[in-house]
Order: structure tokens, then C-alpha cells, then sequence
């Protein structure tokens, strides 16, 4: 009988089990991301980095909700030549490092991505989905054509396995995952935060200085794992979950779902670092005391199920 083994391969990026933190939410420090990874994390992801420093949006970015939190960062970052030097740094660390990049332009896409694969980074999640940004960046979220080009350009620029990551906030989901897959993504991570707004009733003005926000955390979750369902029917590349993820059993489901990993973001601050290894320790026991001994068997197995439910949930409804 074979061994228990968490370790996975997504796309190529090799990690000792399929547990990453989400990007931004433990920013870019190689300190903190390697806390992440010494935490018990497989793989660390960056904050998304862009081709110019920017500083984002003035404060209040972050609200905390009773269900999760809504932010409106706006994309702050030092630029992908200071990130260069940051990444090289965790590397040095021995930490499998994902870099999360944007750019304004496809060209600016293709550039950064660049100057990341020169860095050292084990793979790129191309950020397709940031809610809190106007102008042609935010746009790029619901068009498929342009996911699909810009995609394209960062393949043209590197050989790293190229994750995309995808917004909610589209009508469908698929179709955007269809053409990143066309494009030559190499894996799909679903999903991006969902758009959201808080109000203050005292003072009577939107909470967040963009007034709109992206909202993560268990409320998400949800709503994200539903964007795995679909994406891992819709395309043949691996889908990496990202969304709610709190606790094992949210691993499992995700896994379920259709995910190879998944991505751990607003439940750092309810629970520490010690998530990851709380995860990837339940999904251990998850596994053996249900006879599995690879992760990957694991991964889609509820969409048997899904369609008999769905057919005969079909069968059911009534015609009028
Ligand atoms: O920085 C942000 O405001 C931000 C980004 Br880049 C993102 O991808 N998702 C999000 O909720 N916030």
C-alpha cells in the first residue's frame, strides 16, 4: 500500500502540500512570507506587484464585517524592480514563492513578468481580477478577449507556470477561465474578491475611501468555491481555490470541488499563522481516515454526485 503524501504538483510548481497564503493579504516581506511557509504553508504568494511603485488608495483601505472584511487597497506595491530584489531574498530562504503581478497595458504585463522570471520566482499568478482599480486594469476582470491576449503576452515572456487569477464578478466565469486556458494559462485560481460596499450610518458616507471594496473571508467562500465548480468543468488546466478558506473541512470542500490547492487569505487574522498547518494537518487526517493517499484523488470527486443531483433536481422542477 502506498504512503500518504500531501505533496502535490500544480502545473508545475512542486509544493509539500497544496496550501499557499492569498496574495496581499501578508503583503511582500521575505521575513513574513517565510513565516508563512515555516508555518506549514506549501508555497507563499506575494502581494501583486505592478511595474511602478504605487501607493494606492488613502486610508480607510480595510473594513472588518461581521461575515469577512472589505478592502480597497487599490494595488499599493514598490514596483517590480524593488520586488525583483525581494523575491531573490526568498528565494535564497529555500521558500517555493509565487509572484503576483498586474500591469496597465499588456504590454506592462509582459514586462513585469519578465522581471519576475528573472528574479527566481517558482511560478506568476496573473492578477486579472483586482476589484478596486478604475480604468482599463479594472476592465480586464469581465473581458474574456483581453484575459485571453494579455495571458498570452506573460506565456510569450516566461517559461514559470502562469496561474490566472479570475474575478467573481463576472457574469461567466467560464468563459473568462476558457480563454485565459486558451491564452496559455497554466492553471486557474478562482476567485478574486467579491465586490462589495460598508456604510457608515453615523457619519452617513461610505465607509472605504474608494467607496467600494472587495470583500473575502467566509461570506466569500460560498460564492468561490461555486467559481471552482464551474472553471474545473469549464477548462482542463488545474484550478487552485481561493476564497473563505478558514479550516480543513474548507480545504475538502474546495478539493471537492475541483481545486489541486488552496489559498488562504482573510482567516490569517482570525487565526494566525498556525492556519496553514492547522490545514494541511486536518487534510492529512481527512485523507487517511478516508483511505486516500494522494491529494489529486481527492480533488473533483463531488461532481459525480453534483450530476445526479442536478438531473434529477432537473426532472423535478415543474414546466409552466
Ligand atoms: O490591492 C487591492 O486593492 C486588491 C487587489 Br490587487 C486584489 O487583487 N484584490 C483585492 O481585493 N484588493
Amino acid at each position: 500500500m502506498s504512503k500518504l503524501s500531501l505533496a502535490v504538483d500544480v502545473a508545475g510548481l512542486r509544493m509539500r502540500n497544496p496550501v499557499m497564503n492569498a496574495a496581499g493579504v501578508l503583503g511582500m516581506s521575505p521575513p513574513i512570507l517565510k513565516r508563512v511557509y515555516d508555518s506549514g504553508a506549501g508555497a507563499v504568494v506575494t502581494k501583486s506587484v505592478g511595474p511602478a511603485p504605487r501607493t494606492g488608495h488613502g486610508n480607510p483601505t480595510l473594513v472588518q464585517l461581521s461575515c469577512g472584511a472589505l478592502n480597497a487597497m487599490g494595488l499599493p506595491n514598490p514596483g517590480a524592480d524593488y520586488y525583483a530584489d525581494e523575491i531573490r531574498k526568498l528565494k535564497r530562504m529555500g521558500v517555493p514563492t509565487v509572484a503576483s503581478f498586474f500591469g496597465g497595458s499588456v504590454q506592462e504585463f509582459a514586462e513585469v513578468a519578465r522581471k519576475l522570471t528573472g528574479a527566481g520566482a517558482d511560478a506568476l499568478e496573473l492578477n486579472a481580477s483586482c476589484p478596486n482599480v478604475a480604468e482599463e486594469l479594472g476592465m480586464l476582470a469581465s473581458d474574456a478577449c483581453n484575459v485571453e491576449k494579455v495571458t498570452a503576452a506573460v506565456k510569450d515572456e516566461t517559461d514559470l507556470p502562469v496561474f490566472v487569477k479570475l474575478s467573481p464578478n463576472v457574469t461567466d466565469i467560464k468563459a473568462v477561465a476558457r480563454a485565459a486556458e486558451q491564452g496559455g494559462a497554466d492553471a486557474i485560481t478562482a476567485a478574486n474578491t467579491l465586490l462589495g460596499i460598508a456604510i457608515d450610518v453615523g457619519f452617513r458616507r461610505p465607509v472605504l475611501t474608494n467607496v467600494t471594496g472587495g470583500l473575502s473571508g467566509p461570506a466569500a467562500k460560498p460564492v468561490a468555491l461555486r467559481c471552482v465548480w464551474e472553471v474545473s468543468q469549464a477548462v482542463e488546466v488545474p484550478v487552485i481555490g481561493c476564497g473563505g478558506v478558514a479550516t480543513w473541512e474548507d480545504a475538502v470542500e474546495y478539493l471537492l470541488a475541483g481545486a489541486s490547492a488552496v489559498q488562504v487569505g482573510t482567516a490569517v487574522t482570525a487565526h494566525g499563522f498556525k492556519v496553514f498547518g492547522d490545514i494541511a494537518e486536518g487534510l492529512e487526517r481527512y485523507m487517511a481516515e478516508n483511505g486516500f493517499t494522494r491529494v489529486e484523488e481527492v480533488v473533483g470527486l463531488a461532481h459525480e454526485a453534483g450530476r445526479d443531483q442536478k438531473s434529477k433536481a432537473d426532472k423535478c422542477s415543474i414546466r409552466v
